[in-house]
């Protein structure tokens, strides 16, 4: 029977919240299906991913084919402790549009991206905030700043923190996970799916512990890391909130800052909200808002000093990163214009040029891989120690 020929309602739509061995387990409502992919899907090379919305019907397991376990985590587990799961199957027919799609973890769909800091322990870095904003701007991601560890410091403090930001536009909300106090940060996740970024030890998992009880998920990133070797995709699980309605959550951080490479030095000012609407009347059309005549941003942006001074940090960054690349390249081009002599190679040469800067970028991007899961597999800390691995940042300035 062609997947045309079934009645609607035997079609349900759902959220791919997991992959494990050939099977998507798919979400609908407060069920699970664990789904095979149909033929015709796989032909066409459609592949889904955690957080794509897709059709199935439901089917039978075929004769002799078990049905794989639960996946661990599955959100029947952690509500009720005591209910044996109860996996049905079903075959993915469609595969719905999907609006994006997040890199490392892989996931689609992605709404928005809680930016999880510390207040304290580790000290609150406005630098690193702002690095983080300006990646989830990149990103086209809407950030919500997570404010966590309140207990730690004077509500002054954390009033001014808070203030600095919301002040901008931002959505801030400040939570202290360890007591399980996450109630600020429950109503902006409604109907949405987010994932998580943020430095090592702010308090990431024990925000998602907080939000569902009873899920383990030390022990789940310490499975998903066993996964990622050097060409294999880390697969991101999602889990639903009991108590929120439609909100999903991914359990593993979102993006690394590896992106920072695709910023270009001019387009930075637009990742500040503060700066963006006066760029457009800066007298030069590549001005960096620095010593440049006429510039709208450094006459006209209110933009409080710790926000400048993060900017101009930020610039020096991705301006090193185009310098490297492009110093790079032009060592290429030289020793490639050497191995093939001089005369009558005008137009091939410009082809080796583009050739050579496409594989520089090639190179740095597989350096930088190599070194980030060299750096994430010897260290239990996800990005901000590798980032400073990589671009030797000092990060206590
Ligand atoms: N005082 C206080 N400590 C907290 C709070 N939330 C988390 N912690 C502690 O901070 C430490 C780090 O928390 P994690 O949840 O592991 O941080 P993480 O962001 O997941 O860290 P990585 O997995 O390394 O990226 C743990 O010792 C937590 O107990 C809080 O609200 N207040
Ligand atoms: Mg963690
Ligand atoms: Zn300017």
């Amino acid at each position: 029977m062609s997947d045309d020929a079934l009645p609607v309602e035997e079609r349900l739509t759902g959220v791919v919240v997991c992959q494990q061995a050939n099977f998507f387990y798919v979400m609908v409502g407060a069920d699970e299906y664990a789904c095979s992919l149909r033929g015709r899907l796989k032909k066409e090379g459609e592949t889904p991913y955690v957080g794509d919305r897709v059709e199935i019907v439901l089917e039978p397991p075929a004769p002799g084919e078990r049905l794989p376990p639960p996946r661990s985590g599955s959100l029947m587990l952690p509500d009720r402790p005591d209910a044996v799961p109860d996996v049905r199957s079903g075959a993915i027919s469609t595969l719905l549009p999907r609006r994006n799609l997040l890199e490392r973890p892989t996931i689609a769909n992605v709404d928005q991206v809680l930016l999880v800091v510390a207040a304290a322990q580790p000290e609150f870095s406005a630098y690193m905030l702002d690095k983080f904003l300006v990646l989830a701007a990149h990103g086209d991601l809407p950030p919500v700043i997570v404010i966590n560890k309140r207990d730690l410091v004077p509500p002054e403090q954390l009033a001014a923190m808070i203030d600095g930001y919301r002040s901008i536009g931002y959505a801030v909300v400040s939570t202290a996970a360890g007591n399980a106090d996450v109630s600020e940060l429950l109503p902006h996740l409604a109907g949405k799916l987010s994932v998580l970024a943020g430095p090592s030890g702010v308090g990431k998992s024990s925000i998602v512990n907080a939000m569902l009880p009873g899920l383990e998920l030390r022990a789940l990133e310490v499975s998903t890391k066993l996964q990622r070797g050097r060409h294999t995709t880390r697969h991101a699980a999602l889990y639903a909130l009991v108590a929120v309605p439609d909100a999903l959550i991914a359990d593993t951080p979102g993006f690394s800052f590896l992106e920072m490479e695709a910023i270009l030095p001019k387009d930075l000012g637009w990742y500040f909200p503060e700066m963006a609407p006066h760029i457009a009347d800066c007298k030069l059309p590549s001005c960096l808002h620095m010593q440049e005549h006429s510039c709208a941003v450094k006459e006209r942006a209110v933009i409080r000093p710790e926000r400048y001074e993060s900017y101009v940090r930020l610039l020096d960054e991705v301006q090193a990163i185009e310098r490297d690349a492009a110093e790079r390249s032009s060592k290429e081009e030289t020793a490639v214009k050497r191995r093939m002599g001089a005369g009558g190679l005008e137009g091939r040469l410009v082809k080796v040029d583009v050739a050579a800067r496409e594989s520089d970028r090639k190179t740095r991007n597989q350096r930088l891989n190599a070194d980030w899961q060299e750096a994430a597999e010897d260290e239990d800390d996800f990005e901000l120690d590798d980032l400073e691995a990589l671009d030797g940042i000092d990060e206590e300035a």
